[in-house]
């Protein structure tokens, strides 16, 4: 592929506040309107591409927010790389990771953006670009945590009914057994079912936890603290349900550090999470040597975050449906089009057809949703004040 570096030369930070269709619960907070941060990148020639932070209101789900984000890439990351020379989007994280610690999301913003710039300026898909094969990715559904089981199983038969190829259950100490329970027997044995607990227990909740192998769930999401993968280890070794790491795997060292101890059997990999592409594709790759699936897990994306999810997870070793919903499951009405669907079997296509990110910005819809907004030049680039 040929290729000619990149220079940038402003990006817009855009704060927009997109209400969710119904309030999504997790053991470690809800979230109800969504504040998004949203880059829009420009590069010398005038193309643009638009990412997505992924960072929540509050510090529940991982350290950062909109609000650190915010400030780590005005202050100190979005500097590194504006008005530099970028040889493609593989040289941005040594850029970004330079005497910075941290701040994954703010940083995978940038880098994500990067790729989906790269992609705009080659007149290349995303998902080619990245490595991806796939022209459709499977679907699954993450429900949030429910008033009652009936309720919980409301929503699992709805899911069901629409095509979802997996459903996952948030679960919490409170709201856990008897909500899977009922779900499983709603359900029947051949569905794939999938709890997620957020970090909710500890160690000494092995035995109820193990309580869980009885549903045969095809994985147990996060059950301890992201911290803990020597305890995830001794916890795996009393399961007979596989687990998988969402919020303890942050960089690639770390899935080499879960294949190590035994701390779990399936990753899941969400770009914002770990840095960014780059990242993503090392953990892919390196899961994919110890024969080890992954899939890509959601941040209640606008349908921005959603094409660059897309997009990484038509690679090959992405081999269990994604949290990859539909538009329409989260807001009235996407900021993106076309907006996102899924079909009657439950995959959603990766348009690998169209340049970039696949999707157009409904600007007007942007600005209309629009709660701060800033641009950030390189030295002696002048911006539209
Ligand atoms: O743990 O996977 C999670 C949403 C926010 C924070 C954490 C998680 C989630 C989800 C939503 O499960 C998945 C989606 O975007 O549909
Ligand atoms: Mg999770």
């Amino acid at each position: 592929m040929p290729t000619s570096p990149l220079y940038l030369t402003d990006v817009t930070l855009r704060e927009i506040e997109l209400p969710l269709r119904e309030r999504f619960i997790i053991s470690s907070g809800w979230v109800e309107n969504r504040r998004i941060l949203l880059l829009e990148l420009r590069d010398e020639s005038g193309a643009t591409a638009w990412s997505e932070c992924v960072c929540g209101e509050e510090p529940n789900y991982s350290p950062e927010t909109v609000d650190t984000a915010r400030l780590a890439l005005r202050r100190w990351l979005l500097p590194r790389v504006l008005g530099r020379e970028l040889e493609g989007p593989e040289a941005v994280r040594p850029l970004l990771d330079e005497g910075v610690q941290g701040h994954p999301m703010a940083k995978a913003a940038i880098e994500m953006g990067i790729w989906g710039l790269s992609a705009e300026v080659r007149s290349v898909s995303l998902s080619e670009l990245v490595g991806g094969t796939r022209d459709r990715v499977a679907t699954g559904i993450s429900l949030g945590l429910q008033p009652s089981p009936a309720a919980l199983v409301e929503k699992a038969r709805q899911a069901v009914e629409q095509g979802y190829g997996k459903v996952k259950l948030k679960i919490s100490p409170e709201k856990d057994i008897e909500y899977v329970a009922a779900v499983r027997e709603a359900l029947g044995p051949d569905r794939e079912l999938a709890v997620d607990a957020n970090a909710a227990y500890t160690l000494d909740d092995a035995d109820r936890l193990a309580e869980l192998d009885a549903f045969g769930l095809i994985m147990i999401e996060q059950p301890l603290a992201a911290g803990d993968l020597v305890r995830h280890a001794r916890l795996q070794e009393r399961l007979a349900t596989p687990v998988c790491l969402d919020e303890s795997i942050v960089d690639p060292p770390s899935c080499e550090d879960m294949l190590a101890l035994g701390s779990g059997r399936i990753v899941n990999i969400k770009p914002g999470r770990v840095g960014g592409f780059l990242n993503s594709r090392e953990i892919h790759d390196i899961s994919a040597r110890a024969g080890v699936p992954v899939w890509c897990g959601g941040m209640l994306e606008s349908g921005i975050g959603r094409a660059y999810n897309v997009a990484l997870a038509s690679m090959p070793n992405f081999r269990l449906p994604g949290d990859l919903s539909p538009s329409a499951r989260y807001w009235e009405r996407d900021i993106v089009a076309p907006e996102w669907t899924m079909s009657a079997d439950g995959f959603v296509t990766v348009p690998r057809d169209r340049p970039g990110i696949g999707v157009e910005v409904d600007i007007e819809r942007v600005e209309a949703l629009t709660r701060r907004s800033e641009t950030v030049a390189a030295p002696g680039v002048r911006v539209p004040a």
